[in-house]
């Protein structure tokens, strides 16, 4: 289905959010975005907050993954639901903040089973079908080195191919001690060690690797205390040697719960993708389960830290 985006906040008449692209998806509620950029297309891999129950008090259901894609951020198509679960993993209850990554031509997707674990879907197609080629999660509290504190939520995967070609797994989350990194094999359907113990400042949840210039950039979604802000840390080693540098961006508007980023490079720019809740907001729904897409632009500078980004509704 080829759609067009509408203008969807000059159409409610909210005449100070011009912008087309925001939010660049509303005909259905979606979130924590993974991003895979793929032949010149962006394509947006989600959680369904459509299978969210419109209350205040039911939670994240999401079994199902949601793609849509674009090769100018203007334009979107929606590719529908792509993975779900059970039905495309047996073992799997919940399908949470997927991740995308391709090697080998082969596409693959990793998502939380809600904070109980880490699973991983493959397909030879960007749009699927994806299956579940191990029959179990590829990260669960067994797994060496994982050791989840009692509080440590097993979810929220990142996975990043470094230029020499070595893969790498981040999650985690809920507290600074919980963001850990593996080793993916070529195969990239199993782990290579253990996992190593990194440490954030107000780390809460969605991380997410970048690489620019060589500087390897984690970033992440802070706590309430900090305001839910995209956070980051920054370093030579994709596995080391972290420093905070700041905040890639502020809480996003009309948002006043999670959060949770994805960022990439398109046509030579830098993106960050990410939720805020101002399609349920406007639709007068409780917003806590129902989320929306975004994206917004943002640059390094040349020292080497985030010029933090602007949102649409600053
Ligand atoms: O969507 C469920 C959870 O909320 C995600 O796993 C977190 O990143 C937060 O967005």
């Amino acid at each position: 289905k080829q759609i067009s985006i509408l203008l969807f906040i000059a159409c409610m008449g909210f005449s100070q959010w011009t912008k087309a692209d925001y939010p660049i998806v509303s005909h259905r509620h979606l979130a924590d975005p993974g991003s895979l950029v793929y032949k010149g297309r962006v394509y947006l891999y989600c959680s369904n907050d459509d299978e969210n129950p419109g209350d205040e008090k039911s939670g994240y259901q999401m079994k199902s993954i949601v793609c849509v894609s674009s090769s100018d951020l203007k334009n979107w198509t929606d590719h529908g639901i792509v993975f779900s679960v059970p039905k495309n993993c047996s073992w799997a209850s919940f399908s949470w903040a997927p991740s995308p990554v391709e090697r080998d031509r082969k596409f693959f997707l990793y998502f939380g089973n809600s904070g109980n674990g880490i699973g991983v879907a493959v397909a030879d197609n960007p749009l699927g079908p994806f299956v579940d080629p191990l029959g179990k999660p590829l990260i669960e509290t067994s797994t060496p080195g994982v050791m989840p504190a009692e509080h440590m939520w097993l979810f929220d995967p990142m996975t990043f191919i470094d230029d020499d070609g070595q893969a790498y797994m981040y999650f985690g989350g809920n507290g600074d001690d919980n963001v850990r990194v593996i080793k993916l094999n070529r195969d990239m359907i199993s782990v290579d060690g253990p996992a190593i113990h990194l440490k954030a400042q107000n780390f809460f949840e969605a991380s997410w690797m970048h690489k620019n210039n060589g500087i390897y950039y984690f970033s992440y979604s802070a706590n309430p205390r900090a305001q839910m802000r995209i956070d980051y840390m920054k370093s030579t080693s994709p596995t080391s040697g972290f420093t905070y540098g700041g905040a890639v961006s502020k809480q996003p508007p009309l948002n006043d719960n999670n959060n949770h980023q994805a960022i990439f490079k398109l046509n030579g720019e830098w993106y960050q993708a990410y939720h805020n809740r101002v399609v349920a907001k406007q639709a007068n729904i409780p917003p806590v389960y129902k989320r929306n897409l975004c994206i917004d632009q943002f640059k390094h500078n040349t020292d080497g830290t985030i010029d933090t980004m602007k949102n649409t509704v600053d």
